[in-house]
């Protein structure tokens, strides 16, 4: 169970079509592969997303904080020394994609060393989790054709329209065209990533009002403190808080403060155990949740089912677990499948994320 070496290697895979919303846009994958071993000669696997503009993190700074802060801090722990390596990681603030790898890697080899899935090990509530669609910037009609293309191969009847832009009038002709096309066979909420005001939000939420959204989130910036509760006030549908709300302190703050009234969960930020801390607060609170994406690869949507399935909490919506599909190729020996709408945990021992060693040595740009 002993760690003995961690590596962080950088890789990079193009996206088919880029993913475009109100904070930037992601054209490739260029993410961190971490991989923690142990001294048994088991292979624990995580992936870190570098988001500059939510987290701060880049593809390079991540590489250099497991290298140079964190593997030292962990080398020569067991796997299981979860709370010990919470203390020593934390003594580092900021870099949450880059811990919570570590702490899912982690839980990969703990998995492996009991026998089990960690999705049972976690909670073992579900084996398998309805599947949400983020539809990102684009004309009307495009985002459409995607809706029904996505629904018709995969079965998803959810999604998540990205909003933000100026005029707003933009976003709503989208979600009219939405609801129009499909009726009532849908689910549709909005994430707006902070583009809009308190005002234009609450104008867009006005004229979206016969559309039957089901969440709206981070519409305007959560630092606008009293513009945000002015709108969380008047919002009729849960508003969640994503990008302001990544920690149980900031969770806490932003609830009890009034500036959010639903959470989104993301294992790329909070990797497992740190998760739970969010949901378990989350249920204390008597707040939603909704489990998130990172625009994560297979690697971190299977993190995020192996979490979203195993609690009560986080199956009651459908998860955000479909970003990979517009990746042009990723790196599981077993490709996930969204079939009926749902993806499944894996079953076997650990999180199951079993890489095709050629496609690392592929995309991989440290050698
Ligand atoms: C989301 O839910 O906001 C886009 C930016 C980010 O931080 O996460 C994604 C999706
Ligand atoms: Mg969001």
């Amino acid at each position: 169970l002993t760690i003995e070496r961690i590596e962080a290697i950088p890789f990079a895979i193009p996206y088919r079509k880029p993913l475009r919303f109100a904070s930037g846009e992601v054209r490739t994958a260029e993410h961190v592969l971490v991989r923690v071993h142990t001294a048994g000669g088991l292979l624990g696997q995580a992936e870190a997303p570098p988001r500059p503009y939510t987290y701060g993190e880049t593809q390079a700074s991540i590489v250099a904080v497991v290298e140079q802060l964190f593997a030292p801090a962990m080398v020569g722990t067991s796997v299981l020394d979860r709370e010990e390596h919470r203390a020593r990681l934390g003594r580092t603030v900021g870099n949450p994609t880059a811990k919570a790898a570590l702490d899912m890697a982690a839980w990969d080899v703990a998995g492996q060393v009991l026998g089990q899935p960690v999705h049972r090990l976690l909670g073992g509530y579900a084996a398998s989790m309805r599947v949400a669609h983020m539809l990102g910037f684009d004309d009307p009609e495009v985002m459409v054709e995607e809706a029904s293309r996505v629904r018709e191969r995969h079965g998803i009847t959810t999604f998540k329209v990205k909003v933000g832009r100026r005029p707003y009038q933009l976003d709503v002709a989208v979600v009219r065209a939405l609801r129009e096309a499909f009726g009532e066979d849908i689910e549709l909420y909005v994430d707006g990533n902070r583009g809009w005001t308190a005002s234009e939000s609450a104008r867009a939420l006005a004229e979206m009002a016969d559309l039957g959204l089901t969440l709206a989130e981070e519409l305007n910036p959560a630092d606008d403190v009293l513009g945000r509760r002015w709108l969380v006030e008047r919002c009729p549908v849960p508003f969640v808080a994503d990008e302001s709300a990544t920690n149980p302190a900031e969770v806490t703050r932003e609830i009890l403060g009034g500036s959010a009234t639903a959470v989104s969960v993301k294992t790329a930020r909070t990797g497992f155990s740190e998760s739970q801390r969010v949901l378990h607060l989350a249920e204390g609170l008597g707040v939603e949740v909704v489990v998130g994406n990172q625009i994560d690869g297979q690697v971190g949507t299977l993190c995020s089912v192996t979490f979203g399935a195993a609690h009560a909490t986080t199956t009651r919506r459908a998860g955000e677990l479909s970003n990979f599909l517009d990746m042009s190729d990723d790196l599981l020996a077993e490709p996930l499948q969204i079939t009926d709408g749902r993806l499944a945990a894996r079953t076997v021992p650990g999180t199951g994320a079993v890489l095709d060693e050629d496609k690392l040595t592929r995309y991989r740009q440290d050698r």
